[in-house]
């Protein structure tokens, strides 16, 4: 059972990391905003939220109404703080700018998994942010840097209960939203066991994949009669969101490999607002994250809706998908 402990995150756990002024006002306006996002996901049909948006994003996707509130909600909240330089979202067609004295970027997804929200299925609002390393006008070069250099990344789950999943690059933390919408620490250090018998992966693009993976997952799917000689659980929520919270509390691999579907795509999730901070997170816990041939984390990105194949989870899994890559 989890310990709650009695402390609130908007002060001892800023105050134990050392924060700037800067960089708790920012993590404050998502998380807020946050807050707002989750009294919205949760009132569903009773606030008219569900449903399509009748709109379509910059990468060809229907957006859902919640998606376009969602985005809307951080766009105002992060515009409104005066540390934050500018942001870039999976619905948005460029940055936008915000403060021209601004610190700090911030890059999210306002609502993974939308295709789940009409199905009362966990969704979710994952963050990466970075430092504005030049002085100079906002930029597109600005947010253009590795996942390595993200200065915190995180996710809030909206799930059967809200969650907060944060990294500052010294361990993962989890909080739980409470009755006075406070996010109360009730996760202290993620850990994730290297080895795993839990896959999460979309079996029906199964044909579409290049051969290591077709090889990978035929030998999980061969369990204990095949070559890694255990049995392997399958789950797929079609929510990274809650894919990855899973893999963090009990451990696993997950993958949206690159698949022939479309030659020009490289994978279906998007560097920036998903796979770099998920990587962050999972590789602050203990696991690994590639894409098949090289660590997420050390991508140099070439565009903001960039997208990616994305393998992350249990260390020694993850080694091995990469070994097959190598072969
Ligand atoms: P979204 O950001 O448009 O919701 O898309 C990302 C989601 C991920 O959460 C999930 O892993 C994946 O898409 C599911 O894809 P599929 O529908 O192909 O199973
Ligand atoms: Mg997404």
């Amino acid at each position: 059972m989890f310990q709650t402990t009695s402390y609130n995150f908007f002060n001892q756990y800023f105050q134990k990391h050392n924060l700037s002024d800067n960089l708790q006002s920012t993590l404050n306006a998502i998380v807020n905003a946050c807050i707002d996002i989750s009294a919205k996901v949760r009132l569903g049909a009773l606030a008219g939220v569900l449903g399509e948006a009748g709109s379509g994003n910059i990468q060809g996707e229907n957006q859902k109404k919640l998606d376009v509130i969602a985005n809307q909600i951080l766009i105002d909240a992060l515009q409104k703080t005066p540390a934050v330089a500018g942001l870039a979202s999976e619905e948005e067609d460029s940055f936008v700018e915000a403060n021209e004295n601004g610190e700090y970027l911030v890059l999210f997804d306002p609502l993974d998994g939308s295709s789940n929200i009409d199905v009362n299925i966990s969704v979710g609002t994952i963050f990466s942010v970075l430092k504005k390393n030049s002085s100079t006008k906002l930029c597109l070069q600005d947010f253009l840097q590795k996942g390595r250099e993200q200065v915190a990344a995180g996710y809030v789950l909206y799930g059967v209960q809200t969650q907060l999943v944060l990294s500052l690059g010294d361990g993962v933390f989890g909080f739980t939203l409470n009755d006075n919408n406070q996010f109360i620490l009730t996760k202290q250090n993620f850990s994730l066991p290297e080895s795993t018998a839990e896959f999460a992966i979309n079996m029906s693009n199964q044909r579409h994949w290049e051969s290591p993976m077709q090889t990978y997952i035929a030998e999980l799917l061969a369990g204990k009669d095949g070559v890694r000689g255990k049995n392997y659980n399958m789950r797929w929520v079609a929510s990274m969101v809650a894919e990855v919270h899973r893999i963090l509390t009990r451990g696993g691999i997950f993958m949206y490999p690159f698949d022939k579907r479309d030659p020009n795509k490289p994978g279906k999730l998007r560097l920036m607002y998903e796979a770099n901070p998920m990587s962050m997170l999972i590789e602050q816990a203990g696991g690994s994250s590639i894409n098949a041939i090289q660590n997420i984390l050390d991508i140099e990105p070439t565009g903001l809706h960039q997208r990616v194949a994305v393998i992350l989870g249990a260390k020694e899994e993850v080694k091995h998908v990469l070994s097959l890559h190598q072969k």
